[in-house]
């Protein structure tokens, strides 16, 4: 744990702020220049407004719908239209992003000062929920723009595996922020009444195993026969091997998967026959959760293959997704196999 994490040496009246983990990070990378923390730092702000904006939807009249449909054919929800336009204007105001890859746009947006980074982004995770108070999310990752003066699409079709950060805001009973640069993952929570992120969850680790499995069981129709086998396994009685796992299904990305990542446990969205490339999308949901939960000791899989070995073809390619504890998603996976 590098001493940005270490607690003090005496109780301070003053926790690990965002900003200053970050900044540490930096200090502890040799020819770092500030860049890449002075980013990161941008999208904590983004997030920051999108809380606020986001607490006080119901109050603000920012419920519903704009009327308007997204590249995914979604009917966009207001604060989801708010949050896209929030990162996209920070990221471009910091200097420090080549172009953004949005779920709300149908094409990159290139901002015309040369950045060496590249963000992609869900601006607002889950926003179905939005109207009934049910956590909702940000979720992002960074890649290194490619050298040279004019950035394009192709610059945002990395594998996951060249991701630099990753990481997710959960607007829920608290706004938490789980952030990782490639050193472990760390989890901030919001201290509204400061407007700052203080560390709450310092070097997180996905257990090895759990005891809860999260999938839409309302698919059950549309699986391929293994996925339903491997559903009858978890929900049978064996004690050899902790079965049946409870369920929890939340319906948005960012609450199922953070709760899988601190409790352990498995969330899966397979290919079915409506989705028979997956519902979630590669850029901006599986690779940014599949970067945090290998940094936290878990796995990420298409069911078979490791998300974040996936060669994008699109911005908005979708991919089957399932993460979660090490020894949950080796079992899903022998079961894809039909090693079970
Ligand atoms: P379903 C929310 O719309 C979302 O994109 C993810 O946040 C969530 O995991 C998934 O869709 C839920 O999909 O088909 O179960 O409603």
């Amino acid at each position: 744990m590098n001493d940005s994490l270490k607690p003090p040496p005496f109780p301070s009246v003053v926790g690990t702020t965002l900003e200053a983990h970050i900044w540490a990070g930096m200090r502890g990378t040799p020819g770092a220049t500030g860049e890449f923390a002075s980013l990161l730092n941008s999208v904590t702000l983004a997030v920051r407004i999108i809380h606020t904006r986001v607490r006080a939807a119901g109050l603000a009249g920012m419920l519903g719908y704009t009327g308007e449909i997204n590249v995914q054919g979604e009917e966009v929800q207001k604060l989801d239209a708010f949050a896209n336009e929030v990162l996209c204007t920070v990221l471009e105001r910091s200097g420090h992003c080549a172009i953004v890859a949005s779920e709300e746009l149908e094409q990159v947006k290139v901002f015309g000062r040369s950045g060496k980074y590249i963000v992609c982004f869900d601006p607002l995770d889950g926003s179905s929920n939005i109207d009934v108070n049910i956590s909702i999310g940000t979720i992002f990752c960074v890649l290194r723009a490619p050298s040279g003066d004019v950035q394009t699409a192709a610059g945002a079709l990395q594998a996951g595996h060249e991701i630099v950060a990753a990481g997710y805001a959960v607007y829920g009973s608290a706004t938490t922020l789980f952030l990782s640069t490639g050193h472990g993952v760390h989890g901030f929570t919001l201290d509204p009444g400061v407007g700052e992120f203080f560390l709450s969850h310092p070097d997180v680790k996905c257990p090895e195993r759990g005891n809860t499995y999260s999938i839409n069981e309302g698919n059950f129709a549309r699986w391929d026969d293994k996925v339903k086998k491997w559903n009858g396994w978890i929900k049978s009685e064996s004690k050899e091997h902790g079965l049946p796992y409870g369920h929890r299904y939340v319906g948005s990305l960012v609450a199922d998967a953070h709760r899988t990542l601190v409790k352990g446990g498995i969330f899966a969205y397979p290919a079915d026959r409506k989705s028979p490339s997956g519902k979630l999308r590669l850029l901006y949901e599986a690779n940014p959760m599949a970067f945090l939960f290998e940094q936290a000791g878990g796995m990420a899989t298409s069911g078979v293959d490791r998300i974040l070995d996936i060669e994008p073809r699109g911005l908005h390619d979708r991919t089957p997704l399932v993460i979660g504890s090490k020894l949950d998603v080796e079992a899903y996976r022998d079961f894809m196999l039909g090693r079970r």
